[in-house]
């Protein structure tokens, strides 16, 4: 038998060893995790540095009469004019290695779980990216131009449309994994553990393109927004309680469209540090992923009032409760919804669970807007966590639940939390089962899914989501 290979073949024989070469050389560097300071000014500045902007500060102010303070004034001008080629330099090395570290892991999932098309999808669109990311990766410094920087901007648009259908599509491989093939409470741990880090991994990368883009690209830098606290995506004076009333009027709409009924909403607000404890409360925060997180949070709440109230003449409040300290934001949201069994918290938060064909109350998820049975809940968790926040719910079972969002007040600590890709992360898709080492711990965590056997001792609810938190330290970047 000859042997021939088409030049075409040959050619993706080639590429694809590329590939896997170059996926291997980024995924050996470590995430750089960003805090929302660096985000709004990469560099730390000179002093001297500082010095000559703010004399140039001076003359703008005066042409422009702008009433701006001056430290975030500085802070505007660096990003806004010196620092496109800066981020540039550190987004074409910290996108692959983020992208590689992602890529190896997907590798690292159990082979019936890669051989899911829309797994294979999604593993499609990564690789797209990280080939077109490499086009710029031997661009000398001193080379770089105009038009480079446009053609960057232009690439990772392109790139945040390729990946806009990521969670759903995933969702759908989940759903064909289920139907398709056998599954133990294992796998179900192993497709939590993933699918936290996979996600996370892309709220990291979507949030350092949707920044460069919002500073960088020509499009969006047209209609910049004039509010010198606005930096990209990030707002310094980011005002809690306006976006959790926003979120409960565009939750309650839901709410009266499906159920015409809707519960009121009480918020009360408390800056303890402040002189007058009425101030309002406003920190650096990202608003749109704190939208999304108390969007969540309400839908279900509204969902779990109006149900539980159907037969009474009147429907209790959701009492929400904001509380700036000197470490943490914290928002108490309250709802008198019946609340849920304990054991049965976490299942909110599993992707697995979530995805289940028949959900366990049909009636409400299959037609309600408000359904909390997407992936709303675990992706808010995960919103929280990336800035080293937190997400909680208490609940009293017969009464009502309490959801805990915890936020990070200083800009410095609010820290980008990303998954590394190492032996540790590596030896969690091993097959090597872990044997449980309490009593209880035998306890099934998924009671609707009886094909769920719990063989091995795992309990998801053990399973710890802070460990990223006190896992190996990091070692520095490596260029
Ligand atoms: C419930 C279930 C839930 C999830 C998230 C937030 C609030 C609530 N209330 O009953």
């Amino acid at each position: 038998m000859r042997f021939t290979v088409s030049l075409s073949q040959l050619r993706k024989v080639v590429t694809d060893v590329n590939i896997t070469d170059a996926v291997q050389h980024y995924a050996q560097f470590i995430p750089q995790a960003m805090s929302l300071d660096k985000f709004v000014c990469f560099e730390r500045l000179r002093e001297k540095k500082v010095a000559m902007i703010l004399r140039k500060l001076c003359v703008i102010k005066r042409r422009t009469e702008c009433h701006y303070h001056y430290p975030l004034a500085v802070v505007r001008l660096i990003c806004y004019k010196a620092c496109p080629k800066t981020s540039f330099m550190f987004l074409r090395k910290e996108l692959p290695v983020r992208l590689a570290n992602i890529m190896s892991e997907f590798n690292s999932l159990p082979t019936p779980l890669k051989q899911v098309d829309s797994v294979k999808l999604v593993r499609g669109w990564y690789e797209e990216t990280f080939v077109d990311l490499l086009e710029f990766e031997s661009l000398e410094s001193s080379q770089v131009t105009d038009t480079h920087l446009l053609r960057f901007a232009e690439q990772l648009d392109i790139i945040r449309n390729r990946h806009s259908r990521v969670v759903e599509t995933m969702a759908e491989g989940i759903k064909e994994f289920k139907e398709q093939s056998r599954y133990d409470s294992f796998m179900d741990s192993i497709i939590q553990y993933f699918l936290d880090r996979f996600y996370m991994n892309r709220i990291s990368i979507r949030t350092l393109i949707h920044q460069h883009i919002l500073l960088f690209h020509p499009l969006s830098s047209k209609n910049k927004n004039q509010n010198a606290a606005i930096v990209g995506g990030i707002d310094q004076e980011t005002d809690v309680l306006a976006i959790a009333e926003d979120a409960y009027d565009n939750a309650r709409f839901l709410c009266e469209q499906y159920y015409m009924a809707s519960p009121d909403c009480q918020f009360k607000s408390l800056n303890i540090l402040a002189e007058n404890q009425d101030e309002l409360i406003t920190m650096t925060y990202i608003p749109t992923h704190l939208y999304h997180i108390l969007f969540e949070l309400f839908k279900n709440a509204l969902r779990a009032v109006v149900e539980f109230h159907q037969d009474s003449d009147t429907i209790p409040p959701i009492d929400v409760m904001i509380c700036k300290g000197g470490d943490d934001v914290t928002i108490k949201m309250s709802d008198q919804g019946g609340g849920i069994p304990r054991d049965r918290t976490e299942l909110l938060f599993n992707y697995m669970y979530s995805t289940a064909p028949r959900p366990p109350n049909p009636q409400a998820a299959s037609t309600t807007p408000l359904a909390g049975y997407g992936y709303g809940l675990p992706l808010s968790r995960l919103y929280a966590k990336y800035m080293r926040g937190s997400l909680w719910l208490s609940s009293v079972e017969g009464y009502g639940t309490d959801a805990f969002v915890y936020l990070k007040v200083d800009p410095k600590e609010a820290s980008e939390n990303l998954p590394l890709y190492n032996k540790t992360s590596h030896n969690k898709y091993s097959q090597s089962v872990p044997v449980g080492d309490w009593s209880d711990s035998t306890v099934r965590t998924c009671p609707q899914d009886s094909h769920i056997n719990n063989v091995n001792g795992a309990s998801l609810s053990k399973r710890s989501y802070c460990t990223r938190a006190n896992g190996p330290p990091r070692t520095t970047y490596r260029s």
